[in-house]
């Protein structure tokens, strides 16, 4: 299955990527491909050291095989491709290949005053890839997974809230409890620090985007209830949206 990773400059996919891959490689057994390998062992060791990995170009992918042998691609991209005001048409056509989505936003810009068009581009997106899909009851047994993954927890106000800053999300939220087919997950993630839980979206993704995984990723998950919330009808739940394994 593939997973696409979306979201402005900087706001952390690619070391949020490189980490979860890393993770995933621990709980589950999967192992990247050679190449890929390389090239996120670099961005992981800039985190380590505390520098920001090389930007981005285009759109790669990084292939991991998982030990029933299918493939989990983890799409990334440029983030100037999403901040462009006229569409860019690669940005456009990646959705429709994804199978989960992970909103990858940073919690100090969702205190800013231009977070509103940063959260309504990504809804955009969000909306299109749901209508992409069909109307519910196509595909009954596949619910699409969608990860808000909140970066640079570290560095938000002290006074402000996971809650406060995801609220913003809301409206989009709602689409979920119109739309029987999403299943949405809220988490913060820090690629900078090794109980940043990068893991986490990837986990949501293979739960639902993969029926099959669904005992296997519970098995190395192993909260009660998971941390989900049906995506717009349950609310917000702060503690059980971190992972405490
Ligand atoms: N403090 C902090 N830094 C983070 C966090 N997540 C990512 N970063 C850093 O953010 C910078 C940008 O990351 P990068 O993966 O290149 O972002 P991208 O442009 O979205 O791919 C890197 O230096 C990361 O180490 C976080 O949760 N907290
Ligand atoms: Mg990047």
């Amino acid at each position: 299955m593939r997973i696409l990773f979306l979201g402005r400059s900087r706001v952390g996919k690619t070391s949020v990527i490189a980490r979860g891959l890393a993770e995933l490689t621990l709980l589950l057994g999967s192992r990247t491909t050679v190449d890929d390998r390389v090239r996120l062992g670099r961005v992981r060791r800039a985190v380590d050291r505390g520098r920001p990995p090389r930007p981005t170009r285009g759109l790669p992918v990084y292939r991991t095989r998982l030990r029933d042998r299918t493939w989990l691609d983890c799409a990334d991209h440029d983030g100037r491709l999403l901040e462009r005001s006229a569409a860019d048409e690669r940005m456009l056509a990646a959705p429709s290949m994804a199978e989960a989505l992970v909103l990858t936003v940073d919690a100090p810009s969702l205190t800013r005053v231009s977070a509103s068009s940063d959260v309504a581009r990504l809804a955009v997106v969000v909306r299109r890839w749901i209508h992409e899909r069909g109307p519910s009851g196509t595909e009954p047994s596949r619910l699409l997974p969608v990860v808000l993954a909140i970066t640079h927890m570290d560095q938000l106000d002290k006074n402000k809230t996971l809650e406060e800053v995801v609220a913003l999300f809301d409206p989009l939220r709602a689409v979920g409890a119109t739309s029987s087919r999403i299943t949405g997950l809220t988490v913060s993630v820090n690629a900078g620090s090794p109980s940043g839980h990068c893991a986490l979206p990837l986990l949501w993704g293979l739960r639902h985007g993969i029926p099959a995984m669904a005992n296997e990723v519970t098995a190395v998950w192993p909260v009660g209830p998971l941390p989900a919330w049906s995506w717009g009808s349950n609310g917000f739940d702060r503690k059980r949206a971190t992972w405490h394994p």
